[in-house]
């Protein structure tokens, strides 16, 4: 009998691929809070991920309206690092606002 199976080798196939030349992604999200201001907000999102104050409000507002909303999609160290950096910022500043990071 013959082990071969048309689509474990396609998985295998895109798989390796990926690995290659894909690295996998991160979406960056901020939640919305009750106490963090939207001044505070815009702000994080202009410096942490280079949005246009345009933009950066807009992102804003979609967040405080939604609840969540994603600021980026990055490979995982950089989504990692700007996790850690707008949690330290929001900190420092005594807002509650989390960001967290899911797979793509
Ligand atoms: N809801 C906040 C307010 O009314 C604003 C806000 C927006 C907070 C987005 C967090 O991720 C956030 N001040």
């Amino acid at each position: 009998m013959s082990n071969f199976d048309p689509d474990v080798e396609e998985i295998v196939d895109s798989e390796t691929d990926h690995e290659l030349k894909e690295p996998p992604m991160y979406k960056v999200m901020l939640l919305n809070d009750d106490y963090t201001t939207m001044e505070f907000v815009v702000e994080v999102l202009v410096y942490v991920f280079k949005k246009s104050p345009e933009e950066a409000t807009r992102i804003m507002l979609n967040v405080h309206r939604r609840g969540v909303g994603i600021c980026g999609i990055y490979p995982f160290e950089v989504a990692e690092t700007k996790v850690n950096t707008v949690e330290n910022l929001a900190r420092e500043n005594g807002f509650p606002l989390k960001c967290i990071m899911e797979r793509e």
